[in-house]
């Protein structure tokens, strides 16, 4: 299973994946370590202890991308590109004053906060994350600092992320934002050489100008974020690639928010640490709450570390408008039960029309994967990583004296092998059946065997309850 972009074609990829690699390894290494030196710093005042619990007990969120790329669509004067969506500006080479007068023509009338929010719920999604401000720079809500925002850059003038902020607000949902620290639009966030919504060229020079850029527009911006939308749930930070950006300032930034809000979760992307883990040598010398990986962990998790894996469900994150590949519903559902039954938190991406509206293709996959959440949800929300190894016909979730056995592949004589010490699970029922559906469970020394109904049940992926005694 391919967790996150399939073709991630920016011409960072290459590097940020090898990096990823390497990150990902020392990552899981230094997991417990991470956790008791972070509560030991005292530069960062205590996050409550259960800051993380209603991430942990969400486990699915959707993630957004939206914002003027939506517009081209993938395709500008006439040239398309074969990469994101969101990223046209760079890989097509958009000098700045010409992708700027696509703020003139956003105008999203069909955008309702309420419907998104609405989807999101009745997917059993917890939580949304939105690019508040993507790599183009421009600003989705009422920015003070800045006049590329889509109150006074825009004929649409309505704050987007306050009219979510109150959809999500009355429906129970998280509302969190993304926030790219690369810009490719402001004066001081240039590369050295040469500007980054073109190749973005630095040959690990960096522009001395980046710190104003830091201080007077990136650290507003985010005060703003986290001060004028309510209880917002994470901080999610990329583009923390640029050579421009330092580690101390994902740090300094780190301790600001969490100083402002403690209880707000922040992923790693706001360390440059994470970027280049190789030089994560210290202990304790990252900041972050969670790992953002991109790639498969191993069949029992990554112990003491959260981590969220995020997903398009088809090439790009941003709207294309020409991208069918989309992955199939059933395939989605087993990526979410896959990444719960390692661990980590499933962020599955939709990216709006200039409209304003989720793609239809996007809308009827949610509404699939709502219906096997809406029978199997308990399997997955508050669920931890399997206790044991990938099984080789699904996979296993936990929570409290349960065992989920999520069966991806229905045996054909109906008996279904579990592992187990002797005598460890009571009963075995499935989940949509209920406990007063038991099942025949027999116990061997190496595990047990439960007798399945003779015929799959029509669900995607059905759920096994095992019981410990
Ligand atoms: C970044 C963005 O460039 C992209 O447009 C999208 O928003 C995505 C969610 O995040 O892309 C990345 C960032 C980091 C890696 C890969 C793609 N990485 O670390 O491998």
């Amino acid at each position: 299973m391919k967790i996150l972009i399939r073709n991630m074609t920016s011409p960072i990829s290459l590097k940020m994946s090898l990096f990823l690699s390497i990150g990902l390894a020392l990552f899981t290494f230094m997991g417990c370590k991470e956790q008791t030196t972070r509560q030991a710093e005292p530069a960062v005042p205590m996050a409550p202890a259960d800051k993380m619990e209603w991430w942990r007990e969400a486990r699915f969120g959707m993630f957004i991308h939206w914002g003027l790329y939506a517009i081209p669509a993938g395709e500008h004067n006439g040239k398309r590109t074969d990469r994101l969506g969101e990223w046209i500006m760079n890989t097509l080479n958009i000098p700045i004053k010409e992708y700027e007068q696509y703020a003139s023509k956003f105008n999203p009338t069909r955008f309702n906060a309420e419907e998104w929010v609405t989807l999101a719920k009745n997917t059993g999604m917890k939580y949304l994350v939105i690019t508040a401000k993507h790599h183009d720079g421009f600003a989705l809500w009422d920015s003070k600092v800045t006049e590329y925002d889509i109150m006074d850059a825009t004929p649409f003038q309505r704050d987007i992320l306050a009219e979510l902020a109150e959809a999500c607000e009355k429906n129970g949902i998280k509302l969190c934002f993304y926030y790219s620290i690369m810009d490719w639009r402001h004066p001081d966030a240039q590369g050295a050489w040469e500007p980054y919504y073109q190749q973005g060229r630095h040959d690990g020079k960096v522009n001395e100008a980046f710190p104003n850029y830091f201080k007077s527009y990136l650290k507003p911006q985010v005060t703003e974020l986290i001060s004028n939308y309510g209880d917002i749930g994470v901080l999610w930070f990329d583009g923390e690639w640029v050579p421009d950006y330092t580690t101390e300032m994902g740090k300094e930034l780190y301790a600001e928010i969490t100083g402002k809000r403690p209880g707000l979760i922040v992923n790693n992307r706001v360390d440059k640490g994470r970027q280049g883990m190789q030089g994560m040598n210290k202990e304790g010398d990252f900041v972050g709450d969670f790992g953002t990986p991109e790639q498969e962990v191993p069949g029992t998790g990554i112990q003491g570390v959260d981590w969220e894996s995020c997903m398009t469900m088809n090439d790009t994150w941003g709207y294309k408008h020409f991208d069918h590949n989309w992955k199939s519903a059933d395939d989605l559902v087993r990526n979410l039960v896959d990444v719960a039954s390692k661990g980590g938190n499933y962020l599955l991406n939709v990216g709006p029309t200039a409209a304003g509206e989720i793609p239809a293709e996007s809308k009827d996959r949610l509404k699939a994967i709502g219906k096997w959440m809406q029978v199997n949800g308990e399997a997955i929300y508050g669920s931890t990583a399997s206790p044991f190894e990938k099984p080789v016909w699904g996979r296993y979730t936990q929570k409290e004296n349960k065992v989920y056995a999520h069966i991806f592949d229905w045996p054909e004589n109906g008996e279904l092998p579990v592992d187990a010490t002797p005598g460890e699970f009571k009963t075995a029922y499935m989940l949509a059946d209920g406990p007063g559906n038991p099942l025949d469970l027999e116990t061997f020394d190496s595990g047990s065997i439960v007798k399945l109904p003779a015929t799959a049940p029509g669900d995607v992926v059905p759920v096994l309850v095992l019981e410990k005694r």
